[in-house]
């Protein structure tokens, strides 16, 4: 099948308008020779991963030039640009997105069709770039997307890891964790730049040194020092024209330190700082809004942090040299949660013991350089580190914190005179046992500016998580809701909905995505219904396969497609969905013969290695599925699926096909959610709480076109405050008891009675933290109006065209010019 004689080339397909001017035979030029100097093969013998290598290295020749001629117009015109730090960068694959952003993906199509491969097969070549977790990581890679599209002169940075997310297997219904080696065999998008390695300094101790004009001066003896290498990973812009980086860190051994271990004959000695040093970038932590606390966690987010910091001060220096009063105008640092919190007692550090500022001058640029985004109000997300540990790690910067919070806690005896409790909880220590830093309140404190991810959420941090900042310092804190980039997230993961957009309304809307709205019209015309209903319905044909192929269970088209796809966590509630796939179940049993369209539920989701209960939800939902799809008295009119392995490339392929979107959070503890706005983006409807973003989207789409359920924040709150008691739920709704009481038994793991128990014994004796039994009959309800209303396809299509239609706001562009407009305050740079 592999042939590359020349067939007559067919036509070339119509590139886009803004394409670059390459052709599919030049093109095709591009990876044939490619495949001989870049991968040292040839047509006859490639593999399908050399052919995908090859077509790599031929974007590659387009992006190069582009990524070095956006540089130089950086540096020429020295304008502002902002710096996100983050631990996490869930970029998925490449390949599509960089030829989509360069107008080039019909193209190149047609290239590898004549050399005899499917662009798509190709694809599935490319493993995930995993390094992230969960919505946090993917939305930096969705801002950077953005950044670059709008020309804005931006740079990430992270980690570098080994090992990203590990990969999940189910075996026998539990989750196994497989490590990821997504650079097992080389990764054609990322140039090394040695000559950018930096120093980072570790352990030791401080030395104070008495001047002989009598002052004082600090100097840390670091234990030892590892060397960060940076990797960058060129972002294309939507049309091409900027060409920003990701730079990725990677620690090494340091030369100097271990030679002369290794010279003194301590090669044991040497070897162990050589571990430790490359140990650092070796794997990302797994833990979704859980802090870790572990001292590496701690050294992975100082070490990107003071390279990080080192490579912005060189490109500073380079242009203004030892002056530093531009640093703030031209510099913004924005800390993408807490993680990278420690890069503001570094750049203290750094202004005062080495470039020999007063603290004055080096709190202010800080002060008006730093931006720091919370995305959880979760008590357990909130980051702590002990004292002693950064007494080990870092004691120069634990000196540094004292001093900020020294000077700090006179700011709020000034706005609270007297008023020690104040003191106390606003400290950026908390005494006790093991006294901790409080890393939220650093960041709260180092930065001009803190935002939240959904209008809800920004709210819930003024008023719950920061109330007495916010009371002394209430413009410090605005509000920028989350979004998405509709490249990847529309145009290139649903190409049969792209185009139908496209024909009626024209193609600007992958660049401004408020043109959506043209849809509106053609909601309730009949011709464009079916053609909308009939993308969808492809789009499960091919999803169909695509859960034959992973778990060989057999589903139909025709069902309803409910799909629930998040990291596992109980405030997700992935145990509500469950719990109610058991009460269908029951009344499928009881009544056959029930009103009722079949559905099919589709779970991706995985657990943090360590949390426990999350692992037996996943156990329960494999069970569960078992159990029910080859039960042959409901007659297929229920099936549940768990996709193994669930990652932005599994999710390109369920979100096109979703009808329903499961967004059931506990009320006020979903900071925004930006699955759900992909899946409305893909006329999903959303079956969900007034949570996070799920207000603003039922803002945007009309309540009418959801189906809304459960406790509002208010209502959680007040439930809580009144003393909520889960088994009034049990022993009030003879459904909810008798699903719970169903997971006492063998009848979903025959012989192994009380296999599942762990879920019905927290939601009960555990007090049901997060209100799944309050909430269970709404939702209920809700599922009812929503098979109810699918037996109506038209009502159906006009409510799922007006979802797409209406989603224009979450676009993450206008997030940017959300925090350009509020924030970052840049100005775009165009790229010849
Ligand atoms: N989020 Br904190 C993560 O994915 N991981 C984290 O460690 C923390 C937050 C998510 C929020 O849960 C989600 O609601 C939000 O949409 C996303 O960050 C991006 O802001």
């Amino acid at each position: 099948k592999k042939t590359t004689t020349a067939k007559k080339a067919a036509p070339a397909p119509a590139a886009e308008g803004f394409a670059l001017d390459v052709s599919v035979e030049q093109f095709k030029e591009s990876i044939v020779r490619n495949l001989n100097t870049t991968l040292g093969t040839d047509a006859e013998k490639a593999s399908d991963k050399a052919w995908w290598g090859a077509t790599a290295a031929a974007v590659n020749e387009l992006v190069f030039s582009r990524l070095s001629q956006t540089q130089k117009t950086h540096l020429n015109k020295d304008t502002r640009a902002v710096h996100y730090l983050s631990l996490e960068f869930l970029m998925g694959r490449l390949m599509g997105n960089n030829l989509q952003s360069l107008g080039l993906f019909e193209n190149a199509a047609q290239a590898l069709k004549e050399l005899g491969h499917e662009i798509t097969d190709l694809a599935e070549e490319e493993p995930d770039m995993a390094l992230g977790n969960g919505g946090l990581g993917r939305l930096a890679a969705c801002f950077i997307d953005s950044l670059a599209s709008l020309n804005y002169p931006a740079i990430g940075y992270g980690i570098h890891y080994e090992h990203g997310l590990f990969r999940q297997t189910i075996q026998q219904g539990r989750q196994i964790e497989r490590p990821d080696s997504w650079r097992e065999y080389g990764n054609p998008w990322e140039i090394c730049r040695p000559e950018s390695t930096q120093e980072v300094p570790l352990f030791g101790y401080v030395e104070t040194v008495f001047e002989n004009d009598g002052s004082l001066r600090k100097v840390w003896h670091p234990g030892s020092v590892i060397k960060g290498v940076p990797w960058d990973i060129p972002i294309v812009g939507y049309k091409g024209t900027t060409v920003n980086i990701l730079r990725l860190w990677e620690s090494r051994a340091s030369e100097f330190f271990d030679w002369d271990a290794f010279n003194a004959g301590a090669y044991k000695d040497a070897q162990g700082e050589q571990n430790l040093a490359e140990t650092v970038s070796k794997v990302l932590y797994p833990n979704d809004e859980t802090e870790a606390g572990k001292q590496l966690r701690l050294v992975q987010q100082y070490f990107f942090c003071a390279c990080s910091l080192k490579d912005i001060m060189r490109r500073y220096k380079r242009a203004h040299g030892d002056d530093f009063s531009k640093y703030a105008e031209q510099i913004v640092i924005q800390l993408n949660d807490t993680h990278p919190t420690v890069a503001i007692p570094e750049l203290m550090r750094v202004f005062m013991d080495e470039e020999g500022l007063n603290w004055e001058d080096a709190w202010a640029i800080c002060q008006q350089s730093f931006a720091y985004t919370n995305h959880t109000l979760l008590p357990e997300a909130l980051e702590k580190w002990p004292v002693y540990l950064f007494e080990r790690v870092l004691p120069r910067h634990l000196e540094i914190i004292y001093e900020i919070n020294r000077r700090f806690l006179d700011e709020v005896e000034a706005q609270w005179p007297g008023d020690d409790a104040k003191k106390i909880k606003l400290s950026l220590i908390e005494e006790g046992a093991q006294r901790m830093i409080r890393m939220g309140n650093l960041c709260v404190v180092g930065s001009y500016k803190v935002n939240g991810v959904a209008a809800v959420h920004s709210e819930l941090v003024k008023a719950d998580l920061f109330p007495e900042f916010y009371e002394m310092w209430p413009e410090k804190f605005v509000n920028v809701t989350n979004g998405v980039t509709p490249r990847r997230w529309l145009k290139a993961c649903n190409p049969r909905l792209s185009s139908l957009i496209s024909d009626t309304i024209g193609s600007d809307w992958p660049g401004q995505l408020d043109k959506l709205v043209a849809l509106k019209p053609y909601a309730d015309k009949a011709a464009f219904q079916k053609k909308y209903m009939q993308a969808k319905r492809e789009n499960k044909l091919e999803l169909v396969n695509t859960i034959r192929e992973l778990t060989g269970v057999e589903v139909s088209p025709d069902a309803i497609f409910d799909v629930l796809i998040k990291r596992l966590h109980e405030y997700k509630r992935q145990h509500l969905n469950l719990l109610h796939i058991l009460a269908l179940y029951r009344r499928l049993l009881e009544n056959p013969n029930m009103d009722f369209h079949p559905m099919v539920f589709l779970f991706g989701a995985k657990a943090a290695p360590g949390y426990k209960l999350a692992k037996e939800i996943i156990f329960a939902i494999n069970k569960v599925a078992d159990r029910i799809n080859n039960d042959p008295r409901i007659k297929d009119k229920l099936k549940v699926v768990f996709l193994p392995n669930y990652r932005v490339s599994l999710a390109e392929k369920l979100i096109p096909a979703a009808d329903l979107s499961e967004q059931i959070s506990t009320a006020g503890y979903e900071a925004s959610g930006t699955g759900n706005m992909k899946m409305a983006l893909n006329g999903a409807l959303t079956m969900g709480t007034m949570d996070g973003a799920n207000i603003e989207i039922a803002e945007e789409a009309g309540e009418e076109n959801m189906f809304i359920f459960g406790l509002s924040v208010d209502e959680v709150k007040e439930t809580k405050a009144k003393g909520y008691n889960p088994w009034d739920y049990y022993y009030g709704n003879p459904e909810i008891k008798a699903v719970l009481d169903w997971l006492d038994t063998d009848y979903f793991t025959p012989g192994e009675p009380g296999a599942l128990s762990a879920i019905k014994r927290s939601l009960l004796d555990g007090g049901d933290p997060y209100l799944v039994l309050a909430d269970f009959e709404s939702y209920s309800e809700a599922h009812k109006r929503a098979n109810e209303m699918y037996k109506d396809q038209k009502a159906w299509a006009k409510s799922a065209i007006l979802n797409t239609a209406q989603m224009g706001k979450f676009t993450s562009d206008r997030s940017i010019e959300d925090y350009v407009d509020r924030i970052w305050s840049l100005k775009k740079c165009d790229v010849k």
